[in-house]
């Protein structure tokens, strides 16, 4: 079979960049961590209303025995629920998010938040918010009709001006 010399060197670079991609992946996978934005923890996206953890009442910021805050949000078809809370600037947060129908994205401007929301799974972030202010939370993946409409508040205050919301001496619930 006749392959013009100048194809086959086209086809060799093809070839080489493909090679090149795919060991990019896998060096970033093995060596750096680098990994899908999940702690690989699932949860059934149908039932989250009865589920301890995610059910109503304790969604939103709660502090632990040790004075670590975790923030617990759902997205849903179209906001992210509770549709505002308050934390503190300048502490670390960390951030449990699920979906209770199609998959999400959430990003916050100015941080490293983004991330996928993809149900059934849950999507846990750590972050800080270097300044006091008001921040949106928004929507980064196609979720339907409203998409343009899926945002919330995160208002975030002095840090010695923050009351916690709920002190649970138990800890939070797991
Ligand atoms: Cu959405």
């Amino acid at each position: 079979m006749h392959i013009d010399p100048l194809e086959k060197k086209w086809a060799q670079i093809v070839l080489a960049i493909c090679a090149l991609f795919v060991g990019i992946i896998m060096i970033d996978a093995l060596f750096h961590g680098v990994n899908a934005p999940s702690n690989v923890e699932t949860i059934d996206s149908a039932k989250l209303h009865l589920s301890e953890e995610f059910a109503e009442d304790n969604l939103g910021v709660q502090v632990d025995a040790n004075g670590d805050i975790t923030v617990r949000m759902v997205a849903g078809r179209y906001s992210f629920f509770p549709k505002k809370i308050a934390v503190p600037a300048e502490t670390k947060l960390t951030f449990r998010w699920v979906s209770i129908d199609v998959l999400h994205g959430v990003h916050i401007p100015m941080t490293n938040m983004s991330t996928m929301i993809v149900p059934g799974f849950v999507a846990q972030i750590e972050t800080s918010f270097p300044k006091p202010g008001n921040y949106p939370v928004l929507c980064n993946e196609y979720c339907g009709l409203g998409h343009d409409h899926m945002w919330s508040k995160i208002d975030v205050v002095e840090k010695d001006q923050w009351i916690a919301p709920q002190i649970s001496s138990t800890g939070v619930k797991e």
